[in-house]
């Protein structure tokens, strides 16, 4: 038995398929867990979802922000961007069941065996192991409830800038799904920052979330996707790096848990930035 992560998928079927065949993947053996972007921008989102929801059993997703803009976009009877090529999965009549499938993911997981975190984003610096865990399973608590609908509808506001006890559940909703899904870069005062697009500089204004100085004594792995533009380097040989730009003309790249030894195959997308 194996166990296997995979970085962002965003729809690019035949290189996943072509990654599973390049390690043997057997489904009825091994388990894969999936960093999260499953969907949005590249060809086929339909063929990863019916892949997924296939072989449920032997797959975990740890969601990341274009999973949870597709449900979010469902519940809220919102159309989806036509950049994200979803057509051909908003037609199809398993629609609603792969949205459950999804609904049912984790937003982080930690695997006792292998002693590895995963979730799409990363590792807010500010939490322990434990702690990550726990805001992770109220937020999931949250997009799992019956009031699913509200949750999503108060998903996209502004960031709240500190935690405190006194966010309402709403906030604190939003503050956890942020730091599991869309965090890159920290302010100096630990702060998320999620409207820095720039590079990585050696200026401490914009910290990467991994550079913190808690992950020098932190020696647990990390695995995360949701930043292809580190081509899948953070230089800590314990924080993996998985989403290796796959749908911008890159590659995807596999993580075997056990040894970490990784495995890529190229992209066949052709890119247009149009
Ligand atoms: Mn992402």
């Amino acid at each position: 038995m194996a166990n296997y992560a995979i970085g962002d998928l965003q729809g690019c079927f035949n290189e996943f398929h072509a990654l599973l065949q390049q390690v043997d993947f057997n489904p009825s053996k091994d388990h894969l867990y999936l960093v999260g972007d499953i969907v949005a921008r590249g060809p086929d989102s339909l063929a990863c979802l019916d892949y997924l929801y296939t072989y449920q059993d032997s797959i975990t997703v740890t969601l990341g922000n274009h999973d949870l803009h597709l449900i979010a976009n469902y519940f809220l009877n919102k159309a989806a961007n036509p950049k994200d090529k979803l057509g051909p999965l908003l037609r199809s009549e398993k629609f609603p069941a792969y949205i459950k499938m999804l609904q049912q993911q984790p937003l982080a997981l930690w695997l006792e065996e292998q002693q590895v975190f995963i979730s799409h984003a990363g590792l807010n610096p500010a939490w322990t192991i434990k702690e990550a865990l726990k805001h992770a399973q109220f937020a999931t608590d949250c997009y799992q409830s019956t009031h699913a609908h509200d949750f999503f509808n108060h998903m996209y506001l502004a960031h709240p800038s500190t935690w405190s006890k006194q966010l309402t559940k709403f906030e604190k909703f939003r503050y956890i799904v942020n730091y599991f899904t869309r965090m890159r870069f920290l302010t100096p005062d630990e702060q998320l920052d999620l409207s820095y697009k720039g590079a990585i500089t050696d200026s401490n204004a914009m910290i990467p979330w991994f550079n913190h100085p808690r992950f020098k004594t932190l020696k647990k792995d990390i695995v995360f996707g949701h930043w292809a533009a580190l081509e899948g380097k953070t230089s800590h040989s314990h924080i993996h790096a998985l989403d290796t730009g796959c749908v911008w003309g890159g590659k995807m790249t596999l993580l075997e848990l056990s040894n970490k030894q990784r495995f890529s195959v190229n992209s066949t997308n052709f890119v247009s930035f149009n």
